[in-house]
């Protein structure tokens, strides 16, 4: 066995030791077809505020503008995988839905932390420049997975794997090493005819297939968008409050993905797990702070979530919740207090249009769900 590839076998065992669920290799720039797709997505303004997409988007484009001397990319997937149904609590309208992503340890962390562990494991091996990246940096991790055969870009956008399904994080290592790339998985390969994702957004903000105008996706509304959440979201938006997992949640091939294999730093915190909103209407900066510590949720700030849980208060059709929301009509951020006026305006609606404000919390009966732990809709069949 030739040197370079024994070394590629001590690097998988050593990432596996480390945690993550899958490991694969590609030439540094194999993702930057993708680049045509980043500059398409951005020119049609599908990035809303998210301006950091744009600022580096030339780096963003191609691992090679961002590093010229990067020679090879490790791509590395953590399973986060759900033991219970993400989509439960959608009929339980006092309660905010945090998507299962965030309910445990921040994975910028815990992947980043293991990323290095890995760097500094390849760099005794054999002596190499590298550099580490997760989600944050200006590199297109989900084309770069891709071709180096962890999975494929399924129509939600987000990388699908046969063992673990949707619910991975994703991780890279540039490398100055010229390491023998996988054979990748060719893009939409086992989507099929399936759409279960694009039927199950509650925003369609997946259309067409493989392509996703975030400044409808109730992520982005509840985690990156600044201001008043469109009004014509606001009911769709349901209970969620901090991210979303509809069209990972329903996605059959999940029914392969193993709870098991969810890395332990990505376990429910049980405060997250179902907050009641009323609880989280009450906190003030410093109980946020205190509450989310040690969360990707931190990150948004008490106002934000605050915004959140009063368009989902606005939502449940729980009059016990004025209470909690009539307080934020002081609130200094005009964000919050045209939140609570809204929130105020559906909650003591007369009944009959209370019913019809309380459409976005129905239970999910009319969608497939499948998570490790529950039924799922068939494997697709080829020709997607
Ligand atoms: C910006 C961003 C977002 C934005 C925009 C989403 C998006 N799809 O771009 C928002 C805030 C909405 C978001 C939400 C989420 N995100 Co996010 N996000 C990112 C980030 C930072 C960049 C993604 C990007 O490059 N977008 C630019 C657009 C142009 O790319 P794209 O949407 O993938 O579009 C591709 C396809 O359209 C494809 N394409 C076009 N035509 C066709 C045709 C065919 C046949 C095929 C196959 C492909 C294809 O080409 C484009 C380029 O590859 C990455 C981290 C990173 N640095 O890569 C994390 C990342 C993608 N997010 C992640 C996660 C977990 C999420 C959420 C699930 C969190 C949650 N539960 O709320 C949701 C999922 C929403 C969704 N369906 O995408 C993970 C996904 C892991 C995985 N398994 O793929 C990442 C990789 C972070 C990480 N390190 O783990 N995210």
């Amino acid at each position: 066995m030739d040197t370079r590839q024994a070394l590629k076998d001590a690097i998988r065992a050593e990432a596996e030791r480390l945690g993550f669920v899958a490991c694969g290799f590609a030439r540094a720039d194999a993702g930057s077809d993708a680049g045509a797709e980043l500059r398409r997505w951005l020119e049609a303004g599908h990035h809303g505020t998210m301006g950091w997409m744009e600022a580096r988007s030339d780096q963003r484009e191609s691992p090679l503008a961002l590093w010229p001397q990067a020679k090879s990319g490790i791509a590395l997937a953590m399973s986060y995988a759900p033991a219970s149904d993400p989509l439960a609590l959608a009929g339980e309208g006092e309660r905010g839905r945090i998507s299962v992503y965030a309910q445990g340890g921040d994975y910028h962390k815990t992947v980043k932390k293991a990323l290095k562990a890995l760097a500094r494991f390849i760099v005794a091996e054999a002596p190499s420049e590298l550099k580490v990246f997760v989600d944050t940096a200006p590199v297109m991790e989900k084309p770069l997975a891709q071709a180096a055969g962890l999975g494929w870009q399924g129509k939600h956008t987000n990388l699908v794997s046969r063992e673990h399904g949707s619910w991975l994080f994703l991780g890279v290592i540039l490398t100055s090493l010229e390491l023998e790339p996988d054979s990748p998985a060719s893009a939409g390969m086992h989507c099929g005819t399936c759409s279960a994702c694009l039927d199950a957004c509650p925003t369609e903000a997946i259309g067409p297939a493989h392509r996703i105008d975030a400044r409808k996706c109730i992520s982005y509304l509840t985690i990156e968008h600044d201001g008043p959440i469109p009004a014509e979201f606001r009911e769709a938006i349901g209970n969620r409050i901090y991210g979303c997992d509809d069209c990972l949640a329903v996605c059959p091939w999940n029914r392969f993905a193993q709870s098991a294999r969810a890395n332990r730093a990505f376990v429910p915190r049980a405060e997250l797990a179902a907050p009641r909103l009323a609880d989280l209407l009450a906190l003030d900066d410093l109980a946020f702070r205190e509450m989310f510590a040690g969360s990707p949720i931190k990150r948004i700030g008490r106002n934000r979530m605050i915004r959140n849980c009063l368009v989902a208060a606005g939502n449940s059709g729980e009059p016990e919740l004025v209470a909690s929301v009539e307080p934020h009509l002081a609130d200094a951020d005009p964000v919050i207090t045209e939140a609570a006026e809204w929130a105020l305006g559906r909650l003591q609606a007369p009944p009959s249009a209370r019913m019809q404000a309380s459409w976005s919390v129905s239970a999910p009966e009319d969608r497939r769900v499948s998570t490790c732990a529950t039924r799922s809709g068939p494997i697709p069949t080829s020709g997607g």
